[in-house]
């Protein structure tokens, strides 16, 4: 049967309003791209696809529907998993692949653009450069506690879902585009749907209701969902499922408290083959055990291990995090490190402490 149910989707302006997306701050980022000639956009340290989108819908977006020299600047090159996520063309430079040519980006920028960090500590190793440029400073960020002094225009809140997201609703009110998702350019388009699919779990957590409009309105303006969640979603190597599986069966732990910790250590990671990121999402997995409260994943690295943890509806992974893995994040999504020798003797010692760690942060 033929159906007679149709929509007419007409750009409609958006309900939700941001406290941090200011008329004025519209103006000022408007002004200051204006006065600009050199944009350097850059991200956090092991860029995951909010990281990776953001930066590409902005850069995308400053050069095709600006005109702009944009370039983004990372510290470090992404995982295979993720790299896709960057449109064809975007010009894109990593500190460990082509320091030089980095470096002297920073140099000659006149504006710097950070997403998805709260302070230019975030890119590490790009941290001095950044700092020591005269470029005015523009921070995107839905991370807690942003280094708003470091900045000369600071969009920020965590009440959002993702980097993505805040980029979205600060990109619909420049003049360009004026409320209508339809004029943002396909590849910003495809990279905010993007970015925003990864750090919500796939509409999993950290989804109000901006998210959503966020969503329909990239959905009219044409982005194809069914392609982004294949590209993310259903096109792992065969090593990452069979180490998945490997470290859920054989590696993961559940304390009395409830807390569940899988090490993913240099030796299983090179007995499977596993790239960098291949571990991304595992994760979240054993939050799927009803009495897990908790979940924490290290993968060791030079010198330390680094630390995912993940939580339930109260339970802090960042207090967590804080506390015990010098690091931080969101309320149910958090991060650090571990180090040897310092926080444990060696890195069979893990267990050990992730075990003390239960026992003081769920009793
Ligand atoms: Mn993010």
């Amino acid at each position: 049967m033929k159906s007679n149910i149709f929509c007419i989707f007409a750009p409609a302006k958006m309900i939700t309003t941001f406290d941090c997306i200011t008329p004025e701050g519209i103006r000022t980022f408007n002004s200051l791209l204006e006065g600009s000639h050199t944009l350097t956009v850059t991200t956090h340290t092991h860029p995951d696809g909010d990281a990776l989108g953001s930066a590409s819908a902005l850069v995308c977006h400053l050069r095709q529907a600006r005109g702009m020299d944009a370039v983004a600047v990372l510290p470090d090159s992404p995982s295979s998993t993720v790299r896709p996520i960057i449109p064809d063309g975007a010009p894109f430079l990593f500190l460990d692949t082509e320091p030089e040519a980095c470096l002297e980006r920073i140099r000659r920028s006149d504006l710097v653009i950070l997403l998805d960090g709260n302070g230019f500590s975030r890119t590490e190793g790009l941290q001095a450069a950044f700092e020591a440029s005269g470029a005015r400073k523009v921070l995107i960020d839905h991370h807690l506690n942003p280094e708003k002094d470091s900045f000369g225009l600071v969009f920020s809140t965590p009440d959002i879902s993702s980097a993505s997201e805040l980029l979205f609703f600060v990109l619909m009110e420049l003049p360009e585009v004026g409320g209508d998702a339809a004029r943002l350019p396909a590849d910003t388009a495809r990279a905010l749907m993007t970015g925003m699919t990864t750090d919500t779990n796939n509409f999993a957590n950290s989804v109000f209701p901006s998210t959503l409009e966020m969503a329909s309105a990239l959905l009219a303006a044409g982005v194809d969902r069914d392609a982004i969640l294949a590209s993310l979603y259903n096109n792992y190597r065969e090593n990452r499922v069979r180490l998945m599986g490997y470290l859920q069966y054989e590696d993961m732990r559940i304390t009395p408290e409830g807390m569940a910790y899988m090490v993913a250590t240099r030796e299983i990671m090179d007995r499977f083959g596993a790239e960098e990121g291949e571990t991304e999402g595992l994760v979240n997995v054993p939050l799927s055990i009803g009495r897990v409260r908790m979940s924490i994943l290290l993968k060791e690295s030079d010198g330390h291990f680094r630390v995912s943890i993940r939580s339930k509806r109260g339970t802090s992974a960042q207090q967590c995090a804080l506390d015990w893995f010098h690091g931080g994040g969101h309320e149910n999504a958090a991060g650090g490190k571990l180090f040897w020798p310092g926080d444990i003797p060696a890195p069979e010692d893990a267990a050990a402490y992730l075990e003390n760690v239960s026992r003081q942060c769920l009793k």
